[in-house]
């Protein structure tokens, strides 16, 4: 399996991250990706490829105007008010507050485009989102240039992102805009499969009416679970797309057995659904030793998945998302590709 991925993810080199009311550094770090690297090459997969730039026309079918003008723009305009430190949101557009788009002041924009306040801007974040992007488009263009399957290795991850918001470490929904390349490319109907810890609560978002792309999620029940305020199983989808979300919030502390349970569940509907190509968002965050969720995944179980998603037969591409348990990163990832290929 062919990987993309773009060294300009060390662009993104935060500092800060605001939780459980300190800053803290960041568990979405660079050092991520070297594991994954390491570990690809040490298993013999070829070498990584760079990405092709594919300018903005796809980022923009996915993500609002305004939204990517805000994030070209907000490291300049945070230095440029005098602010010392990275760029963290402190207010928003709260139940009760009515204003309908951003302030003029920066403090108050990156408050309209924030969906929570742990992710801080630095300087370079853009570049680095817009490498990623490249990197799944690219990676996309593989698999429907023929690949049975591709690895876009991208970083930031990107399925918190919705059409205008970021957080959750994500910019650009990157498994979203691969998804619309392989809709143009041919593929009718592109499911996309999430099986990161965490709701993809702006792919959700972005698919929310489209029938053409099914989004299908495991992840930890938002009662108790980072989104919060989007995952749950009532979420349908609506007019075109209702009946093709569909969300399976799983308690905290779930293991492999019930896990893999709702997995052959998504995967009989992405069937039912006729989809022709598949785009996994791959968070390996449920792996039990991951230092911000609460799944129980065992590293052998990420071979026995990515059997599982090569079954459904579908060409298929793995777009990176969480996975914050550094040392096993590369393994727990790599062994979904590996699984994926020995089936
Ligand atoms: N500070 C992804 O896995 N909550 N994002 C952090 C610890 C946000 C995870 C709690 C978690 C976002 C792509
Ligand atoms: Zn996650």
């Amino acid at each position: 399996m062919r990987t993309v991925h773009s060294d300009r993810h060390l662009l993104r080199a935060n500092r800060t991250e605001l939780n459980q009311g300190r800053l803290v550094p960041p568990f979405e770090k660079p050092e991520r990706v070297a594991h994954i690297l390491a570990r690809l090459a040490e298993r013999g997969f070829p070498a990584v490829e760079p990405p092709v730039e594919h300018g903005l026309d796809m980022v923009a079918r996915v993500h609002a105007p305004d939204y990517l003008h805000f994030l070209e723009t907000v490291w300049p305009r945070w230095t440029a008010a005098g602010y010392a430190g990275e760029a963290i949101p402190t207010v928003w557009p709260s139940r009760r507050m009515t204003r309908k788009g951003p302030p003029e002041e920066i403090d108050g924009a990156i408050g309209w485009y924030a969906l929570c306040g742990e992710t801080s801007i630095s300087g370079g974040t853009w570049e680095a989102a817009r490498a990623a992007a490249d990197v799944a488009l690219t990676a996309a263009d593989l698999v429907a240039g023929g690949e049975r399957a591709a690895f876009a290795l991208c970083r930031p991850p990107g399925h918190h992102a919705a059409q205008d918001m970021f957080g959750g470490y994500c910019f650009l929904n990157n498994a979203a805009i691969a998804a619309e390349r392989l809709r143009d490319r041919g593929a009718a109907t592109v499911a996309v499969l999430d099986v990161d810890f965490h709701h993809g609560n702006g792919t959700q978002a972005i698919f929310w009416e489209r029938a053409d792309v099914p989004f299908l999620s495991l992840h930890g029940d938002p009662r108790f679970e980072f989104p919060y305020f989007l995952g749950g199983a009532d979420e349908i989808g609506a007019g075109k797309g209702e009946g093709r979300n569909v969300n399976y919030p799983l308690p905290p502390g779930t293991g492999f057995e019930a896990w893999a349970a709702a997995l052959e569940d998504a995967c009989a509907r992405i069937k039912a659904f006729g989809a022709e190509a598949l785009v996994v968002s791959l968070g390996v965050d449920t792996f039990a030793g991951d230092p911000i969720s609460s799944f129980k995944l065992a590293s052998p179980d990420f071979l026995t998945y990515g059997a599982r998603i090569a079954r459904l037969g579908l060409p298929t591409l793995f777009v990176m998302e969480g996975g914050y348990a550094v040392a096993e990163i590369g393994v727990n990832t790599v062994n979904v590709l590996e699984g994926f290929q020995g089936a």
